[in-house]
């Protein structure tokens, strides 16, 4: 047992907490700072850093960019979340609750915001009419997973990745909890994807796109270096869907956009155009 901890009778900011983010959290909302964001020429703007979030957003964008929606075409740039420039009154401006991604359509009359990632790929979805199914018992199935995602992930990333890749110190009692309910989330995930080519039946949508770059990624032993620890290669189906995706030019494409770590070939600060994505990837050995 780690020391008995006694909350105080009001919480009060403990800023040595010494956790990775301890000098970026904060218990209020709203800018920090002045400051523009940058604006392309692209019908889309998005302002976002290749988490899992972020990459679901460009993993949207890329697969429409495939099947030839030039009204896809978007300019990425990167917000350094580690930097706090989440917290500037251009980006609050479009988020308010300030995470990544963030996106402006400027192709209609006035500008839309969008923001929450599963938000962006319904939106996207919407508005060019792909990746979601019309029939509305697919299309249901398809929201399901969608939500399922947008409920479900904090509890990997918040809870178990938080304590087991960035906590000051290992804490056991957060690392069981959040682990047990990891490794049941992909168990789930496992028997799904027994009966079902993807996630929501039979076709690819915005469900894959949304629950890949978590899940997926974490099978592939591409997450918190947790691979062992949670045993990923007992969960076949997954493992089986998670390669499947990976494969897709678009999945290749959008995972490096505004990535800043990892191989040089992955690492793609900002994209304003396909040949910026070209030109990393031709750097692949
Ligand atoms: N529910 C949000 C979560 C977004 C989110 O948590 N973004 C993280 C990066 S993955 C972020 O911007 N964190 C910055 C911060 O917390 O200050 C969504 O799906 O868009």
């Amino acid at each position: 047992m780690t020391k008995q901890y006694t909350p105080a009778k009001v919480w009060t900011m403990d800023n040595q907490n010494g956790g990775l983010w301890a000098s970026i959290n904060r218990p209020d909302s709203g800018a920090r700072h002045e400051q523009a964001l940058p604006k392309g020429k692209q019908p889309l703007q998005l302002y976002s850093l290749a988490t899992p979030n972020g990459q679901k957003v460009t993993i949207m964008l890329e697969e429409l960019l495939a099947k030839g929606v030039k009204e896809a075409e978007y300019d990425a740039y990167l917000i350094n979340i580690g930097e706090g420039e989440q917290f500037s009154s251009g980006f609050v401006e479009i988020n308010p609750n300030s995470k990544i991604p963030a996106l402006i359509d400027t192709s209609a009359d006035n500008p839309i915001r969008v923001f929450e990632s599963g938000n962006i790929l319904l939106y996207l979805a919407e508005k060019f009419g792909h990746l979601l199914p019309k029939e509305i018992a697919a299309k249901t199935e398809v929201m399901n997973w969608l939500f399922w995602l947008q409920g479900s992930a904090p509890y990997l990333g918040g809870g178990f990745g938080h304590f087991y890749a960035y906590a000051p110190e290992k804490f056991e009692y957060p690392i069981n909890r959040f682990t047990m309910e990891t490794k049941r989330q992909l168990d789930l995930l496992d028997k799904q994807l027994a009966n079902n080519e993807f996630i929501g039946g039979d076709e690819y949508s915005i469900a894959d796109i949304a629950i890949w770059p978590w899940y997926g990624n974490l099978a592939l032993g591409k997450l918190y270096d947790a691979a062992e620890f949670l045993d990923v290669d007992s969960y076949p189906h997954l493992q089986r869907w998670a390669k499947q995706i990976s494969e897709r030019d678009a999945v290749k494409r959008g995972r490096i956009v505004n990535r800043t770590s990892g191989e040089e070939w992955e690492q793609l600060s900002e994209r304003h155009c396909a040949a910026d994505i070209d030109a990393v990837l031709s750097r692949k050995p």
